[in-house]
């Protein structure tokens, strides 16, 4: 085991004679995010009673993750806690930068924090920093944690456990397994074997209505093919999306769409979510170009095959054929090594 959690979780409590952990998540919470922040509450809750726990995740939770955490018995992470005069450790998950930290105030408010990641942007903030680029931040909670333990969060807890938690983070973040590594497979054994239940955790990723459907279909039909046509987009105003009630949730999964046919390399949208304020979402295979690589020179990052920026111009136009210059140069030297 590369990290024991349990070892280093004991000593940052002891060492600075903390009674009072809070767990936090990036900004939008996804399935990840939320499953490894409430994945380790739970389990720190069950082997840890001594210590109080609490979870804090956005209101802006994705919808089917949210469906889990509303039916959690034992922590509400919507609400902001209330913990003013306090001294407490902070624990953050699946977030590469502090500026992209719900909760911030918390983190810097805390005695000490720790850090668990799988992020290749992680920019190795926290007292303690565990980040081990993988598919996802879920994978790597699950290797960190004493199987005992784990074991114990599905015997003295009502569903949501631990351990489904855990298993939520992981379908999320690989697109239901389709991006599933050996190890992510095994982790996934290992869950089952635990008794989580499969079909229960699927229903997080079921969230289409009808409504949602046509204004997604309405978003794919604006997508552009650019450069050789490998490459597709989709841009969205402010303008665009108040007259037509698109919101962000709506736009989210349209790069990972585009992305993921088969005639296409390199999906992305670009979303105004404030005037002059555009977010967004690059999604490939990782190989045929770096998108982490790519967007760092933005100021943006995430994966390899997953990243985003957030951009303030009044000339969306041309921020993006400066990226598309940028995606023309990371070709041709992608293609030169190859030569
Ligand atoms: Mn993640």
């Amino acid at each position: 085991m590369t990290f024991d959690f349990d070892k280093e979780f004991q000593n940052m409590m002891q060492k600075h004679s903390l009674n009072t952990v809070i767990l936090l998540g990036h900004l939008n919470p996804d399935g990840d995010a939320a499953g490894s922040v409430m994945g380790l509450a739970h389990y720190i809750k069950v082997n840890y009673p001594q210590y109080r726990v609490i979870p804090y995740l956005e209101y802006t939770l994705d919808k089917g993750p949210k469906k889990q955490v509303k039916a959690d018995r034992v922590f509400d992470p919507l609400t902001k806690p209330d913990i003013t005069d306090e001294r407490y450790a902070v624990i953050v998950c699946d977030t590469a930068v502090l500026s992209r930290l719900i909760g911030k105030e918390y983190y810097e408010c805390a005695e000490t924090s720790m850090v668990i990641d799988h992020h290749a942007s992680n920019e190795g903030y926290g007292d303690i920093n565990y980040t081990k680029i993988s598919e996802a931040c879920a994978e790597n909670v699950y290797y960190i944690l004493d199987q005992a333990k784990l074991k114990k969060t599905m015997i003295s807890e009502m569903k949501p456990t631990a351990a489904d938690y855990i298993y939520m983070g992981i379908l999320h973040d690989t697109g239901c397994l389709s991006r599933a590594k050996m190890s992510t497979m095994q982790a996934v054994t290992g869950l089952l074997e635990l008794g989580v239940e499969h079909s229960y955790v699927m229903q997080t990723m079921h969230n289409d209505t009808l409504e949602s459907l046509q204004t997604r279909a309405g978003l794919l039909e604006r997508a552009e093919r650019l450069l050789d046509g490998k490459i597709a987009c989709v841009c969205v105003s402010r303008a665009e999306s108040e007259a037509e009630g698109i919101g962000y949730e709506d736009i989210h999964p349209i790069s990972g769409i585009l992305r993921d046919c088969e005639d296409i390399e390199l999906g992305f949208t670009m979303y105004e979510e404030e005037e002059n304020r555009w977010r967004c979402s690059f999604r490939s295979d990782g190989k045929w170009i770096n998108v982490n690589e790519l967007l760092k020179k933005f100021g943006g990052g995430g994966h390899a095959a997953a990243a985003g920026v957030r951009k303030r111009t009044n000339n969306m136009e041309k921020f993006r054929q400066d990226i598309l210059e940028e995606i023309i140069m990371m070709r041709k030297n992608i293609k030169k090594e190859r030569a």
